[in-house]
């Protein structure tokens, strides 16, 4: 009996430490769940279009009851800024890894809108040191795009920006979002290894 104590112990601390050593989604509601209070949508900023709003059916969301809907407008931005300022030191030690996951899809019409994600690891003064661009204007199901990258020297915020673009001159802007996560571990490499720009320790000489 006591074995098998001692190997719920050991299975309950390894859970522990795995769910340490990668963080939460850093993303504020990163799936148009949360109410719309006086027509903001929490941890967002509508920097193109003012009509951004949930949409909660036609198609049907990838996760929960809702997604990001840009309403009836023609080229349009919602942006979340993530601070990641407290990681500096393993981040300019080139040990930092993000990685950015979302889901797109347009509504079935010709021609379709288009959705793009867009990732900017910026420093300290808002100058992007790379940048994730990926899109889609595909009709058929929810399609994830995503990327792991080890962030940049000197990056202190990560902007994630949402565009949709409509293609007839009216109607609805339909290049949707939803399920969206931002996620962060370090490289953790032996002595001898270095990170590579994807994240993946790999050999160096000495090793
Ligand atoms: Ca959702
Ligand atoms: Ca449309």
């Amino acid at each position: 009996m006591r074995s098998r104590y001692f190997l719920f112990a050991l299975v309950f601390i390894a859970l522990h430490s795995m769910a340490a050593a990668q963080s939460e989604n850093l993303i504020i509601n990163p799936s148009n769940e949360e109410p719309i209070v006086g027509g903001v949508i929490h941890g967002w900023t509508m920097v193109a279009g003012n009509k951004w709003t949930k949409r909660f059916s036609n198609p049907s969301p990838k996760d929960g009851l809702a997604y990001f809907f840009a309403g009836d407008d023609g080229g349009t931005d919602l942006v979340q800024v993530v601070d990641v300022s407290h990681l500096a030191s393993t981040i300019d030690a080139n040990q930092q890894v993000f990685k950015f996951s979302g889901y797109v899809r347009s509504y079935p019409q010709t021609p379709s809108d288009i959705s793009e994600f867009f990732v900017d690891y910026r420093n300290a003064a808002g100058t992007v040191l790379w940048e994730y661009h990926a899109g889609n204007s595909s009709s058929a199901s929810w399609k994830l795009l995503t990327n792991t990258r080890r962030a940049p020297a000197e990056t202190r915020n990560i902007r994630i920006r949402l565009r949709a673009t409509r293609q007839a001159y009216t109607g609805n802007n339909d290049g949707y979002f939803d399920a969206l996560s931002l996620i962060t571990y370090p490289c953790n490499c032996s002595a001898c290894q270095q990170c590579n720009t994807n994240g993946v320790c790999m050999d160096g000489p000495a090793c």
